[in-house]
């Protein structure tokens, strides 16, 4: 990989000063981590170390134990991991500070930093040196921001995939095509040049490697909206009449009493939700009103809300209260609003009072009470929630909206090129095509970038990382 850093291009941060920041929360937690990077970093540090000798000659990738100082007063008593450029995270000398945590110590330790010349990191600036000095790709970037922010095990482990380089590869590999296929067409446009023979008498050269381009792009444009499932999640909305038991079902799923239940109807008001996963996918659940024709005020201001959270949910678990007998659900009814624009699952509550008719189809038998039909439920929302969007994939797959709106350019790109190939057009009109997919593809891997996306992603990242 490639240094990216040149004299004009000190990137957006400003200046490539030694810089620090603490990389886990102020909080009362065992221990805090300072994470600090830059040219000169070590030197930096020593004078304010209790044993500096030890620092300046420790070796990289190991551990040095003293006290932080501030003008000889012990400030706190640490570990320092000592990395030696270009092995490190961000490709310079660094040094991880483990402290003490709590809301003090760490603060302490980063403002005697500060006192000696470290500047406060920016959010993402050490994943942005690693990028610049070539430690990582944008996609292995991105993916370390999806680990932090997961939600679910799934999640987190399709992040991985993309950190240990699957996509990267694949963005490498269909670009590698397309520069075999460019190749062979300068090479018809040279020859043509010399027999006189006009490049439209000649088959499109390295046309099959195009073919194959836009097929591994095809594949990887259809992992997108599973990725994206899985890691953003979906809203689940638990609505129906009052004392239905959709708080009784909103507590079974978050395996908690969090949400009040009575035998009054209309004790939900406001809308309440939590997250939870389901087979992996993370859900946010909310639990709504009682939704029915009200003259109270303040039952009817949260029946609007809950009216309103409908419009925004993926799916829509209506809940029946079984022991008031089969409803007739037709389209007059408050329910069937939405029936058509997003996809809802009838479930028969109290099953445990009362017995779901013959012939149920499309209902799901339940009891909120004693849980007894959950795994189908869990099994049916999952069927649901994956209808469009299908399994995640094995492997290569796209984890940003970023990343998929380059492979979409890259591939109305590619689709032009064979259309206008088709059309009869010369090669070397349609090389522009190819170029195009080439670049776009260049940006997901950070190959091609500019100031503007650079800053755009990295200030996205927390501080620290
Ligand atoms: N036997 C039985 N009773 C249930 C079941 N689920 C809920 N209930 C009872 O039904 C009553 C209403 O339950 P809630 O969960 O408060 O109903 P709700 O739909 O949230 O009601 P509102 O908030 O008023 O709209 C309570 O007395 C619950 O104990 C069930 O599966 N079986
Ligand atoms: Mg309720």
């Amino acid at each position: 990989m490639t240094n990216r850093f040149n004299e004009e291009n000190q990137g957006f941060y400003g200046d490539c000063r030694p810089i620090a920041a603490c990389a886990t929360a102020l909080a009362e937690t065992a221990l805090s981590l300072i994470r600090v990077s830059g040219v000169k970093s070590i030197e930096l540090l020593a004078p304010c170390f209790s044993r500096p000798a030890a620092l300046l000659n420790a070796a990289g990738n190991t551990i040095v134990h003293g006290w932080i100082l501030d003008d000889g007063k012990q400030i706190d008593e640490v570990l320092i991991s000592v990395y030696r450029a270009p092995k490190s995270y961000t490709g310079e000398d660094g040094m991880d500070i483990s402290c003490h945590g709590g809301l003090a110590a760490g603060r302490a330790v980063l403002q005697t930093l500060q006192k000696h010349d470290f500047r406060q990191a920016l959010p993402g600036e050490f994943s942005f040196r690693a990028f610049m000095n070539g430690k990582i790709d944008l996609t292995r970037a991105e993916a370390v921001m999806e680990i932090v922010s997961a939600k679910s095990d799934t999640g987190r482990g399709r992040a991985v995939t993309r950190l240990s380089g699957a996509l990267e590869q694949e963005i490498r590999q269909i670009n590698a095509l397309l520069l075999n296929s460019l190749a062979e067409i300068e090479l018809l446009l040279d020859y043509s040049e010399l027999d006189g023979v006009s490049a439209e008498d000649e088959a499109l050269p390295g046309r099959k490697h195009i073919e194959e381009a836009l097929a591994r792009l095809r594949v990887l444009e259809r992992t997108y909206q599973a990725e994206k499932l899985y890691r953003d999640g979906a809203l689940v909305v638990i609505a129906g009449k009052p004392n239905a038991g959709k708080s009784s079902l909103f507590n079974l799923l978050l395996r908690e009493e969090r949400a009040i239940i009575s035998e009054i109807p209309g004790t939900t008001r406001d809308w309440i939700e939590g997250w939870i996963s389901i087979e992996g996918i993370p859900v946010r659940l909310a639990d709504t009103a009682g939704l029915r024709e009200s003259v109270d005020i303040v039952e009817k201001l949260g029946i609007e809300r809950s009216f309103g959270l409908l419009e925004k949910a993926d799916l829509i678990l209506l809940t029946l209260d079984g022991s008031q007998g089969a409803p007739v659900l037709d389209e007059a009814d408050i329910f069937t609003k939405h029936w058509h624009t997003k996809p809802v699952l009838i479930i028969w509550n109290k099953s445990d009072i009362a017995t779901p008719p013959e012939n149920m189809g499309h209902f799901c038998a339940l009891s909120a009470k004693t849980g007894d039909g959950l795994n189908s439920l869990y099994t049916k929302i999952t069927g649901l929630l994956t209808a469009k969007t299908g399994a995640p994939a094995e492997r290569a797959a796209l984890g940003s909206a970023r990343q998929k709106e380059l492979i979409d350019t890259a591939l109305s790109s590619l689709e032009n090129a064979l259309a206008a190939h088709d059309s009869g057009l010369s090669a070397d009109l349609i090389a522009p095509n190819l170029h195009e997919a080439f670049n776009s593809l260049g940006e997901i891997t950070g190959d091609v970038s500019n100031a503007d996306i650079l800053e755009t992603m990295f200030s996205r990242f927390c501080v620290g990382k």
